[in-house]
C-alpha cells in the first residue's frame, strides 16, 4: 500500500474507470493507495443506471439521471469499447453496433464485476462540501449518508471528481412560455416518447438530445416534430413529419412564434438546450468553470486542475469518445498520482492548456472535432500502459457515423462496424431499428443468438 489516500466522487463510467485503473495496477502486484469512492445513487453506472424518477431521488437529492426509455446507443459501440474488455468477451458472441441502454449498462458492469470494486464504493452517499487544508495538503470532504441521514467527513490526499456534466439542465426562458397550456419540460426529465404519441411536439436546441428525442418521438407515433435551432440546424435528411425551424422568439398560448416570422400550434415543448457543469460541493477556487466543450479551460491534459494539482477531474469534456476516453484519463490520473508521470510548473501547464484550446477554436466541422478528440486520446495513451488501440480507425468510424446520420437519420443504427480491439465484425440486428420497439436486454440478446446460429 502506498501511503496516500484517494477519494473518488461518482461511480459512473468515469469513477469506475478510476477504480479499474488501480485494479489493473494491483493485479500486477504493485502497491496502490487507499481508495474510497462515493456515489449518491444506490447503484453504479451513472447515466446508464436508468431511473423512472424525475425531479428528486428517493432521499430528496436533485436527480442525476437524464436517460430515457427506448434509448439506443447514439454512436457505434465499436467507438466506445474498452481496450481491456471487449464486447465479445462480455457477451460471448457478436452483437449489433448500436445496442440499447440496458445492454451497454450490462457491458459496463461486466468489466467492473470481475473485481472487488464494489467494496470500495459507498452508495447513497453524496459529497456535500470540499475544503483544501493547505497545511495538511489534504482535502476535507463532507458527505451525507442519505440512507441513515448522517453527516461525516473524510480526508484525502488526492480528490477525483467524476460526477458527470449532463445532469443539471440549462433551462433558458422564452417569453410567454409560462402560459403554454401543454407539457413543458427539459430533456433531463424526458423519460420516453409514450406520453407524446399523436402530439405536435416542439423541441428547442439542435444537438444530440434534440436529434435523438425527436427521432424517438417520431418513431413512437408523435403527430409531428419541429426542432428549433439557435445557431445551426442539425441538417439531416429529415423524413416527412420532422422539420427544423429557426429559433422561437416567444409563445402566444399554445402557439410558438419563430424568428423567420412563422408561427405554429404545439401540444408539448421539450427544451433540449443542454446542461451546466455544476459542482455544488466545490468552493470557488476548486470549481471547474466551463461550458460544454472539447477542451475545458483549467484542466492540464484534460484532467489535472491547474489551480490545485491534487484535484483531478474525469470526463468533463464534450464527448465523441466516451468509455475508452475515460479510461485513458483514469490511467493517466493513476500514473500521475503514483508519481510515474511528473507535470510541469503552472506556467507551462497553462501554455499547454492554451495550445489545446486554440486548436479546438480552429475546429468547425464534426469531422474536425473527431480529429481533435482523437489527437487528445492519442496523447494520453502514449503516456501510460493503457492497452494501445488503433485510434485512427476509431476516428474513421466516427466520421462514417456522422455521414450515416446525415444520409438517413432513421436507419443509421442499422449500420454495422468492426471492433478495432479484437476484430469482431458486428452483426445486423434482426429488425430494422425503426421497427424495433422492444429495447430490453433479453429480447436483444435472444435475437442475437438466433442470428449467430443462423449464420
Ligand atoms: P455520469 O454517467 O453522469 O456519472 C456521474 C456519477 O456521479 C453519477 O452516478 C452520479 O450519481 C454521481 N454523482 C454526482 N454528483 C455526486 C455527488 N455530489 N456525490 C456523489 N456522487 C455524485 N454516451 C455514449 O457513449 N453513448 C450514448 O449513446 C450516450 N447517450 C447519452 C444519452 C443521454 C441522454 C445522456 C445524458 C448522456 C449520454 N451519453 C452517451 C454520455 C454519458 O454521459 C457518458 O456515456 C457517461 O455516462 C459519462 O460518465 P461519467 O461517469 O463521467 O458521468
Ligand atoms: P449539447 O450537445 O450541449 O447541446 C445543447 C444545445 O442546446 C445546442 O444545440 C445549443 O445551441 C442549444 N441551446 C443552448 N442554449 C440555448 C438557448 N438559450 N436557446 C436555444 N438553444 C439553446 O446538449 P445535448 O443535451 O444535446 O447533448 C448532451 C449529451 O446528452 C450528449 O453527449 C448526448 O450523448 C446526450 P447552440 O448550438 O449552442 O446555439
Amino acid at each position: 500500500m502506498t501511503n496516500f489516500k484517494v477519494g473518488i466522487i461518482g461511480a459512473g463510467p468515469s469513477g469506475l474507470a478510476m477504480l479499474r485503473a488501480f485494479e489493473s495496477e494491483q493485479k500486477k502486484g504493485n502497491p496502490i493507495p487507499e481508495i474510497k469512492c462515493y456515489e449518491k445513487q444506490d447503484n453504479w453506472g451513472g447515466m446508464w443506471n436508468y431511473t423512472w424518477r424525475t425531479g428528486v431521488g428517493k432521499y430528496g437529492e436533485p436527480l442525476h439521471g437524464s436517460m430515457y426509455k427506448y434509448l439506443w446507443s447514439n454512436g457505434p459501440k465499436e467507438c466506445l469499447e474498452f481496450a481491456d474488455y471487449t464486447f465479445t468477451e462480455h457477451f460471448g458472441q457478436p452483437i449489433s453496433s448500436y445496442p440499447p441502454r440496458e445492454v451497454l449498462f450490462d457491458y459496463i458492469q461486466g468489466r467492473i464485476n470481475q473485481s472487488n470494486a464494489r467494496d470500495y464504493i459507498q452508495f447513497n452517499t453524496v459529497a456535500r462540501w470540499v475544503d483544501y487544508i493547505e497545511d495538511k495538503q489534504q482535502f476535507r470532504v463532507i458527505f451525507d449518508s442519505l440512507k441513515d441521514n448522517r453527516t461525516f467527513e473524510e480526508y484525502f490526499d488526492y480528490l477525483i471528481v467524476g460526477t458527470g456534466h449532463f445532469s443539471t439542465p440549462n433551462f433558458p426562458y422564452f417569453e410567454g412560455i409560462e402560459d403554454f397550456p401543454g407539457a413543458v419540460m427539459h430533456a433531463h426529465d424526458f423519460r420516453g416518447a409514450d406520453q407524446f404519441k399523436d402530439q405536435r411536439l416542439l423541441l428547442i436546441g439542435s444537438s444530440y438530445s434534440a436529434e435523438d428525442i425527436g427521432v424517438q418521438c417520431y418513431k413512437h407515433g408523435s403527430q409531428s416534430v419541429t426542432i428549433a435551432y439557435r445557431s445551426n440546424p442539425i441538417g439531416c435528411n429529415w423524413p416527412e413529419g420532422i422539420k427544423e425551424k429557426s429559433l422561437v422568439t416567444h409563445f402566444e398560448g399554445s402557439k410558438a412564434c419563430f424568428k423567420d416570422g412563422s408561427s405554429e400550434e404545439f401540444d408539448a415543448v421539450i427544451l433540449c438546450t443542454g446542461y451546466q457543469h455544476k459542482f455544488p460541493f466545490l468552493p470557488d477556487e476548486l470549481r471547474l468553470k466551463t461550458k460544454n466543450r472539447l477542451y475545458p479551460d483549467d484542466l492540464y491534459k484534460g484532467v489535472v486542475f491547474n489551480h490545485n494539482e491534487r484535484l483531478l477531474y474525469l470526463g468533463m469534456q464534450d464527448q465523441y469518445y466516451t468509455f475508452n476516453m475515460f479510461d485513458t484519463q483514469a490511467w493517466f490520473a493513476r500514473d500521475y498520482m503514483l508519481g510515474r508521470i511528473s507535470i510541469p510548473e503552472k506556467e507551462s501547464r497553462t501554455e499547454d492548456i492554451k495550445k489545446w484550446m486554440d486548436y479546438e477554436e480552429r475546429t468547425n466541422t464534426g469531422a474536425e472535432h473527431v480529429d481533435f478528440q482523437t489527437d487528445y486520446i492519442k496523447e494520453l495513451i502514449g503516456l501510460t500502459d493503457y492497452p494501445d488501440f488503433n485510434v485512427d480507425k476509431v476516428s474513421t468510424m466516427f466520421k462514417s457515423w456522422l455521414k450515416d446520420k446525415e444520409n438517413n437519420i432513421l436507419n443509421y443504427r442499422d449500420q454495422i462496424y468492426k471492433s478495432v480491439m479484437d476484430g469482431t465484425q458486428a452483426i445486423p440486428h434482426h429488425t430494422a431499428w425503426m421497427d424495433e420497439m422492444d429495447d430490453s436486454l433479453e429480447k436483444y440478446l435472444e435475437e442475437s443468438v438466433e442470428k449467430v446460429d443462423a449464420i
